[in-house]
Formats: structure tokens, C-alpha cells, sequence
């Protein structure tokens, strides 16, 4: 069967109830945040065979995100580290404006190293996920990330890219050279208008990263939509009309769509749909990961024939 491995840091994350600052927050959500295992989650639940590894603390955290990716269906290969599991909090100062601080330099998360993704684990799947916030994190991590890749491109294994830039981690000027360096070794490459633009300035997005090496890019421009160009094959797709509870997640989820899609052999088209799908699923939900959807509820969603 066709296989989904991915890594990089899980955390615990406080998600304030309610609207305003934290200090009218009188009440939390205890949930799981992390791109890659969202990631790891979302191609789970849309019946993909899904593999997360990470390293974790021995704390009451990182047993919790153990659990909750397994009763998604991810096989987690967590190893233990003697510091914390990172954490986040998260409240909506409006409707609109949502803060996140992270408490995560230093974590068992950052602490991941080249040696700890065997050569053995990414030869057997059919695609290495991993994201730009990983080489973020520390040397090691970042170390552990290039590595992983080349071990993947030296076995066949498709190698897929969620630039994913977050600022609090780095700045553009030291992103660049490092996610541009990353999107060349991809065979599929996601990101958004505003993080190609990081390392391809003004260029059109599509065609400035498929100038870098990727045979599937894929352009997710939120609300918009997204524009792809695979295999040669220009799509574009608007996003569905749905209302907006909360954002956050919904590029993971775009991404566990596609790539679900790919490992049941479908064609690009179909990725396409349904991460635009997944991602709009997303935002109904609160929670960086409680809204990947399940192929059910995407049907309920667009109300169409899940065997399409
Ligand atoms: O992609 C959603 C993420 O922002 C979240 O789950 C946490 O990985 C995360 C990060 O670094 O922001």
C-alpha cells in the first residue's frame, strides 16, 4: 500500500475560548498543533496510510499527542527526549486578528537530529512530507530535514514541500536562501503567493517554482482558491463558499487532500479537489487539526459522490 511519512514537531496547544485578549480568557482548549502531524492526521483520516515521527518529552504533552494522532490512524514513531514537549497558546484578539505565541525553543521537537529518521522508514514509503518550519527549529532539525530528502530522491521515494514560513521562527532574509534550497530537491512543492515570493520576489509564483526543479506545484491562495501546474497541465480552482470559523489548519488540510488523493492514484484533478475540499472543511471547525475532515465529511460538504 502506498505510504505517507512525515516529520517534525508536534505540540500542545492552549486555544483561548471566546474572543479578546488573554487576559479576559477565561477558559482553554486543550488541542494538538503541528503542520506535519496535522498533515500525518488529515492523509489518515481520508483512509491514507499515514506515518509521523517526531521526538517528544516525557510529560504528560507529549503523551497526549501520541494519542490523539494514533486514534487518527497515524502510526507515530515517537522517540523520547529528556526536555519538554512545546507548547502554543492561541487566543483571537477579534474576529479577524488571531495571536499565537509559541513556547517550543529548546523542545524535545527541536532536539530532532539526522539520526533519528532511518534511511530504512523513508526508502519504504512512497513520499517524504516535510515542511519549511522544521529547518527553523535548529541546525539539527535542519540537518535532519536535507537529509531526510536526499536520502528519499537517492531511493525514488516522491519528496513533497509545504514551504510553510512562519515568521515567528526566522526572518525572510534567513528563510530564503534555506526554503528555496529545499523547493529545488521537491517533487511537489505547495505554498502560498506571499511565501514564494520570499525567495522568488516578484516572479509569477507557479512558474518560478516549477523553474526550480518540482513537477507538481501547487499555489493555495486561501479564500481564492488555488492554481496549480502538474506534469505540465495548468489547473485553477476557486475556493468553496463556506463560513469561516477558523482559518488555522487549512493549509495542512489542503495538503493531507492532495496528497491522500495521490497515494490512492488519482489523478490531479481529483488531488486538486479535494484538498480545496479539505482546506474549506477546515474552516468550519475550530482547532488546528479537529476539522481534517473524513472522506464522509466531505460528502457531506459538497454533497457529491465520494467515488468520484
Ligand atoms: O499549520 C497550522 C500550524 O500553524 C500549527 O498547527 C502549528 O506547526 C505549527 C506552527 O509552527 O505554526
Amino acid at each position: 500500500m502506498s505510504s505517507l511519512l512525515t516529520f517534525g514537531e508536534a505540540m500542545g496547544i492552549f486555544v483561548a475560548d471566546g474572543i479578546g485578549t488573554l487576559d479576559h480568557a477565561r477558559g482553554f482548549t486543550l488541542g494538538v498543533a503541528g503542520a506535519e502531524s496535522n498533515v500525518a492526521m488529515g492523509v489518515a483520516r481520508l483512509g491514507g496510510d499515514a506515518t509521523w515521527l517526531g521526538r517528544l518529552g516525557k510529560d504528560a504533552t507529549g503523551s497526549l499527542i501520541a494519542t490523539r494522532l494514533r486514534s487518527s490512524g497515524v502510526r507515530v514513531i515517537a522517540l523520547e527526549d529528556d526536555a519538554f514537549t512545546g507548547l502554543m497558546i492561541r487566543y483571537r484578539r477579534s474576529g479577524q486578528f488571531i495571536h499565537a505565541d509559541y513556547h517550543r525553543a529548546g523542545s524535545a521537537g527541536s532536539r530532532l537530529n539526522r539520526s533519528d529518521v532511518p534511511e530504512a522508514e523513508i526508502a519504504a514509503a512512497s513520499i517524504l512530507h516535510v515542511t519549511g518550519i522544521t529547518p527553523a527549529l535548529s541546525d539539527s532539525c535542519r540537518s535532519a530535514v536535507f537529509a531526510a530528502v536526499e536520502t528519499a530522491r537517492s531511493a525514488g521515494v516522491t519528496v513533497s514541500v509545504d514551504v510553510n514560513y512562519r515568521s515567528k521562527l526566522w526572518s525572510t532574509y534567513d528563510a530564503a536562501p534555506v526554503l528555496r534550497d529545499l523547493v529545488s530537491r521537491a517533487d511537489v512543492v505547495f505554498a502560498g503567493p506571499d511565501e514564494a515570493a520570499i525567495f522568488l520576489g516578484s516572479a509569477d509564483p507557479v512558474e518560478g517554482l516549477a523553474g526550480l526543479g518540482p513537477s507538481e506545484v501547487i499555489v493555495k491562495d486561501g479564500a481564492r482558491g488555488c492554481v496549480a501546474l502538474i506534469d505540465g497541465s495548468r489547473f485553477s480552482l476557486p475556493a468553496m463558499s463556506v463560513s469561516s470559523i477558523d482559518p488555522v489548519g487549512a493549509g495542512d488540510a489542503f495538503v493531507a487532500g492532495y496528497l491522500a488523493d495521490r497515494l490512492a492514484g488519482l489523478p490531479a484533478a481529483n488531488r486538486l479537489r479535494t484538498a480545496i475540499e479539505a482546506g474549506a472543511f477546515a474552516v468550519t471547525v475550530p482547532g488546528d487539526c479537529e476539522g481534517l475532515p473524513t472522506r464522509a465529511d466531505l460528502q457531506s460538504l459538497s454533497g457529491t459522490d465520494i467515488n468520484r
